[in-house]
């Protein structure tokens, strides 16, 4: 009797069943290459041979799969029925969804498997600097310009509406779109500022082709504007020089440190132009912006610019991020002079915004991915979906998507009421304040809801082939650039302060008016005691900090500027609960929202975390010193 049938009598007479032993045994005792045995042919004809001929065995786990991204999201789709309800836009979505789950997608996993290179050398020795990118880069960017993804703003098919409907598309296209949002980020960033200071010579051919949908004749623009000083402090970190020619342009020398989406076809930048002895004026008074082409001489050498290096970077791979040199560029003030910090404000304000939607969609994405999974993976004898525990992880995480997203698109609202020109000062302050609130509290919550996200997927969400950890790698990017959540915490008080406070009167007012609706919905009283009551806390806490010593609003300031984002979304929530089209899904997301602590600022106040000794101690944790003598 062979070994093989030995091993097999051996399992019958355990569990008393007709199965076959293990292949393993079969594979040890046949070397490879040479004809299986009898016994082994026997064995290969039973069924079922685990682990027989492919080795792999028979169970493969279904992949998580992503669906129309438009069609699988409730909340997009009834904020649209409520407050967009063309035709026109839903066919649109649905369509362009289809695209992106059918097409995009892949075309986003190419362009992360593909990462642009840097060719600083042509075969005979000239300096190129050629960033090459992937086919399924640029097919990102004839896509862009087909779907009107930049000019739908500007062309404004949908009167006060078509902010929220380009961003709606964004919104759909972000996780799949190889970080291409960005460059588009920046283009819509740099066509804002052009029509703010005057769509004229030169820039108006410029302006053309950032709004344009005809691929061939479509740009993307840069923004550069971080040095090796630093990318917050812009006034103190900026050296680059801009030096006055004949001809009325001038010519840009400097180091910029992180330029991202580098392959763009122009950039605007800032400079301090320098009088005829070579001096500037420091600080940000002596800061101008500038409009630059990125273009190649007869030799395809790059006029003004040495590539020094593209960067190695934790996420954001898809997209060439490089150090530049600029060695007389040629470039246009698009500013007056000593105007450079307010001028490119318009574009933080829309790469902000642009922000905002990437963190809200990058939520939504993982969210998608992993109720789709629960669908299809088992474990403990039932589905993913089938354990509680499972689904409360997953509702929680729906629900801080769905306030990022009503924040990032009430902010979008107030921008096209603003580009409309229908917006009240009110909208107008609102838009200003929230602008930093949202963009630093998604950039924040997205990395915490696509890492618990991962976690759904057990290890598969660790892997990088499934294409998940990209999603968290890219997610960290959103809390960093165009500005930190320290950064744009400061951001909201210098409004607060510059205003007069007139910024926060916008806020108490427009939050309250969103409760308004909730008085007829009794199930949504538990949520809007909460939201009025944190206001309330709010107001109180403002009132108090103004009469203290300046540094104290400081330390309180990222704090407050999370009570700001969390208060707010809860009226956002309750406003949509509260709408007659609402699902009970709403009002429970509301309900579940307004549970947390909504005025964290009120809260650590009372913890004493911005008194007076608090900076010391702080200091004091943070660099205590091993004692000595002790083990
Ligand atoms: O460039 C980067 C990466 C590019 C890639 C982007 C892709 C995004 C894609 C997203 C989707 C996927 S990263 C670079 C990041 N750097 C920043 O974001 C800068 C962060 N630092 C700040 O924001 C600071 O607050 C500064 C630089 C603005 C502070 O400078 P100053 O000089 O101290 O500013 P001031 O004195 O407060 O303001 C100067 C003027 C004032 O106007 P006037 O003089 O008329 O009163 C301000 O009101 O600028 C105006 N201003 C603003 N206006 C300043 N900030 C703003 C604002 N946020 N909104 C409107």
């Amino acid at each position: 009797m062979s070994a093989q049938a030995a091993g097999c009598r051996g399992w019958k007479m355990l569990y008393g069943v007709t199965r076959p032993t293990i292949h393993i045994r079969c594979v040890s005792s046949t070397e490879a290459g040479s004809r299986p045995s009898e016994d082994e042919q026997l064995w290969e004809t039973a069924s079922p041979l685990p682990f027989s001929a492919a080795r792999l065995g028979s169970f493969f786990q279904d992949r998580p799969v992503l669906k129309n991204p438009f069609l699988e999201d409730a909340l997009l789709r009834g904020y649209l029925r409520r407050h967009l309800p063309q035709e026109a836009v839903f066919s649109d979505l649905l369509a362009f969804g289809n695209r992106v789950s059918a097409e995009v997608d892949g075309w986003g996993r190419e362009c992360e498997v593909t990462p642009p290179r840097l060719v600083h050398f042509d075969p005979w020795g000239r300096r190129v600097d050629h960033i090459l990118t992937s086919p399924a880069w640029k097919r990102m960017k004839e896509l862009s310009a087909q779907e009107g993804l930049v000019a739908i703003a500007y062309e404004r098919p949908m009167g006060e509406w078509s902010r929220v409907y380009q961003m709606c598309k964004l919104y759909i296209f972000s996780p799949s779109s190889g970080l291409y949002t960005c460059p588009l980020a920046m283009t819509d960033g740099a066509a804002k500022v052009i029509q703010s200071t005057g769509v004229s010579w030169p820039v108006e051919a410029a302006y053309n082709r950032l709004t344009s949908r005809q691929p061939e004749h479509f740009w993307t623009s840069g923004q550069w504007m971080t040095e090796r000083q630093g990318g917050s402090d812009v006034g103190g970190g900026t050296a680059t020089m801009a030096v006055p020619q004949s001809d009325g342009w001038y010519k840009l020398y400097g180091f910029k440190w992180f330029t991202s989406a580098t392959d763009a076809d122009m950039t605007l930048t800032l400079a301090r132009v320098c009088d005829r002895s070579g001096a500037t004026i420091p600080g940000s008074r002596g800061l101008s912006l500038f409009y630059a082409e990125v273009s190649r001489d007869h030799d395809g050498c790059l006029r003004g610019i040495e590539v020094q290096r593209l960067k190695d970077k934790l996420g954001t791979r898809q997209m060439p991020t490089a150090e530049l040199l600029l060695d007389g560029l040629p470039a246009h003030r698009l500013s007056e002079e000593g105007r450079g910090v307010a001028s490119i404000a318009n574009m933080l304000t829309i790469t902000r915004i642009h922000n905002s939607i990437a963190a809200a969609a990058s939520m939504r994405r993982v969210v998608q991915l992993a109720r789709d999974y629960a669908t299809r993976r088992t474990a403990f004898g039932k589905l993913l979906k089938e354990h509680p525990l499972h689904m409360q992880t997953l509702a929680r995480m729906e629900v801080e998507t769905r306030g990022a997203f009503l924040l990032a698109m009430d902010v979008c609202r107030l921008l096209g009421r603003e580009e409309s020109a229908i917006a009240s000062q009110f909208d107008t302050h609102l838009l200003r304040l929230l602008t930093p609130v949202v963009k630093l509290y998604t950039g924040k919550q997205t990395v915490a809801v696509v890492s618990e996200g991962l976690e759904s997927f057990g290890g598969q969400g660790y892997m990088e082939d499934t294409g998940l950890p990209g999603l968290l790698r890219d997610a960290q990017v959103l809390s960093i650039w165009e500005g930190t959540t320290n950064v744009l915490s400061l951001d909201v008080l210098r409004c607060v302060h510059r205003s007069s406070g007139m910024v926060l009167h916008a806020y108490f007012t427009h939050a309250k008016s969103l409760l308004a609706g909730a008085s007829s919905v009794s199930s949504l009283d538990p949520a809007v005691r909460a939201v009025d009551g944190a206001l309330s806390e709010l107001k109180g806490f403002v009132q108090e900090a103004a009469t203290k010593a300046p540094g104290y609003l400081e330390l309180a300031a990222r704090d407050l500027a999370y009570s700001l984002a969390r208060i707010y979304a809860g009226a956002l929530l309750i406003d949509h609960a509260s709408w007659k089209g609402s699902s009970p899904a709403d009002i429970y997301a509301a309900l579940r929202w307004c549970e947390q602590d909504l005025c964290i600022v009120a809260s650590n106040k009372m913890r004493g975390c911005y008194d007076g000794n608090c900076p010391g101690l702080d200091s004091a944790l943070v660099y205590e010193q091993p004692t000595e003598g002790k083990n």
